[in-house]
């Protein structure tokens, strides 16, 4: 059954109040059931609705006692690691019931502990816990006001529930055109008293700033148990997962691994009629014997979607929207059953990949600076994939695979002349030849969706060197419609909107 294979809630909408609970209604861009919660403590009531795969009751996203209520969206990865503190006597069940029983030994501290992809809720005392995991990979928001936190998976379902009442956050990200309506940091518990709606903000994980000398041989075997790990904590026993492949490194590391864990792996690969990198794809397919399947979506149709990926990933960064339009694109695309898909998503982030850089210095640079601008981003947002209905999870943003990627010096990334060298020398036994020592390509490139977004701009007049200006006012409008005004991205044109930011940038020129 797959859905055994999922988490028992991909998101939720929850809201606490000192007493008399409601439901809160939502619109996610999730896909799912949508399933009330009403928790009576001592202290509090936390009501939420959850969002879920059809046909899994959530009862085991959310678990409490008499005082503290734990809601969880997502899933984690040490779990063999976290039981191991709990003692023998300890039963194991869900991922919610186990941060109750870490919550009960180590107080707040237990998100310190925990290896994920989650966003957790605690109704606690007259207390209100709000956890991510370290990437902050399933976003969280907030409004709060003296006597009600309202929090989310999805900043579109607190529209509304702000205004001038809700509380500003000094430790958290404002959301453009939401008032009181903030983003929880990545890698951090927000805690926050529900009579006064005051925060204290707490942080869980940080990113390596410093760099370790490893041995050659050393790096690429830690790499590959990391990875290894990381992959494997994403399979579930008996389930096939789907990995999404371009044919890089990134990818094709992934789903060897996955192979080699489940047994079996179907694998996907996106196209446009303007470019692909099926042959590359089909390479590794065909080397490791996955079910594999190609998707060709029009030029027209992917640009048509832009809509569709800035409401799924409340991200107003033009250059992630170019990342995400085409994987969107696929997930739409990917009828049938809800599936746990893999990626390779992040890769390239602690490895320097986007940046074809020679000079050391210029490779750390890129990391040191990537590594500390990605929170708020959301490139690593379920939502993207469970628009349609599937549960994504990124192999390369695991807690501990990360913390190792980001903490070898430059010189184990950059090495012999090649890009990712240390990944790729882990990775070569598994993989065809020529697949190990293919070239960087993102997928914005690969799909041709940055040049067919550059083109339809320039058709609609936009002068050359504006064209950069004009796809963030693109993505902007479309923030401010799907996600601020809970416009249906089917409604919205991104031809129309092109259009009226073309008029607009010639005017001001004018
Ligand atoms: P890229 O690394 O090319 O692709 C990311 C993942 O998307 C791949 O590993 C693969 O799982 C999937 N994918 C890519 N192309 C296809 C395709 N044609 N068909 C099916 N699946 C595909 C951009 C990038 O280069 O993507 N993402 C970077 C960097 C993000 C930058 N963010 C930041 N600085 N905060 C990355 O690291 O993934
Ligand atoms: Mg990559
Ligand atoms: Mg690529």
């Amino acid at each position: 059954m797959a859905s055994q294979d999922l988490p028992a809630a991909f998101g939720f909408l929850a809201s606490a109040r000192p007493s008399g609970g409601r439901i809160p209604r939502a619109a996610f861009a999730t896909r799912g059931t949508h399933t009330g919660v009403d928790l009576r403590l001592r202290s509090q009531t936390l009501g939420a609705t959850l969002v879920h795969a059809p046909g899994l009751p959530p009862d085991s996203a959310q678990a409490h006692d008499a005082d503290t209520a734990v809601l969880l969206a997502g899933e984690i990865y040490n779990r063999d690691d976290l039981y191991s503190v709990l003692g023998p006597n300890t039963e194991r069940s869900s991922d919610a019931q186990l941060v109750l029983d870490l919550l009960r030994r180590y107080g707040r501290h237990a998100f310190r502990l925990v290896n994920g992809r989650f966003a957790a809720v605690v109704g606690t005392g007259r207390q209100v816990l709000l956890a991510t995991d370290h990437a902050g990979s399933i976003p969280l928001y907030v409004c709060a006001s003296p006597g009600e936190v309202t929090a989310a998976t999805e900043a579109k379902t607190l529209a509304g529930h702000g205004g001038p009442r809700g509380f500003p956050f000094a430790d958290a990200r404002r959301v453009r055109g939401l008032p009181g309506v903030y983003q929880v940091p990545a890698g951090a518990v927000m805690d926050i008293g529900l009579d006064a709606g005051t925060a204290e903000t707490h942080r869980t994980w940080a990113p390596p700033l410093a760099r370790r000398i490893m041995d050659e041989d050393d790096a690429v075997a830690a790499v590959r148990t990391a990875l290894d790990r990381a992959v494997g904590a994403r399979i579930t026993p008996g389930g096939t997962p789907l990995v999404v492949l371009s044919g890089g490194i990134d990818s094709s590391g992934v789903a060897a691994l996955a192979h080699r864990a489940a047994g079996a792996i179907d694998s996907l690969s996106m196209g446009t009629e303007v470019s692909d990198e099926f042959a590359q794809a089909k390479a590794v397919a065909d080397h490791l014997g996955t079910r594999h399947r190609e998707i060709t979506v029009p030029t027209a149709d992917l640009l048509g979607q832009l809509p569709y990926a800035v409401w799924a990933a409340e991200s107003e960064d033009p250059d992630i929207i170019e990342y995400l339009l085409p994987l969107v694109a696929l997930y739409r695309a990917l009828d049938g059953p809800p599936r746990r898909v893999l990626t390779g998503y992040g890769a390239d982030i602690p490895l320097a990949g986007m940046h074809r850089e020679d000079r050391l210095p210029d490779l750390d640079t890129a990391v040191a600076y990537d590594m500390a601008t990605y929170d708020g981003l959301n490139e690593m947002s379920p939502v993207l994939s469970a628009v349609s209905g599937h549960w994504s999870t990124h192999p390369y943003w695991d807690r501990d695979v990360l913390d190792l990627l980001v903490s070898l010096e430059a010189g184990l990334k950059r090495r012999y002349g090649r890009d990712k060298w240390v990944l790729r020398a882990a990775m070569a036994e598994l993989l065809p030849e020529q697949t190990v020592k293919r070239p960087k390509l993102g997928v914005h490139e690969g799909s041709g969706t940055t040049s067919s977004f550059s083109l339809l701009l320039l058709e609609e007049g936009v002068a050359e060197q504006s064209v950069g200006a004009a796809k963030q006012q693109v993505v902007r409008e479309l923030f401010d419609r799907t996600v601020v005004a809970g416009e249906d991205p089917g409604e919205v044109s991104t031809a129309e909107v092109v259009r009226s930011v073309a008029d607009r940038l010639e005017r001001g020129a004018a």
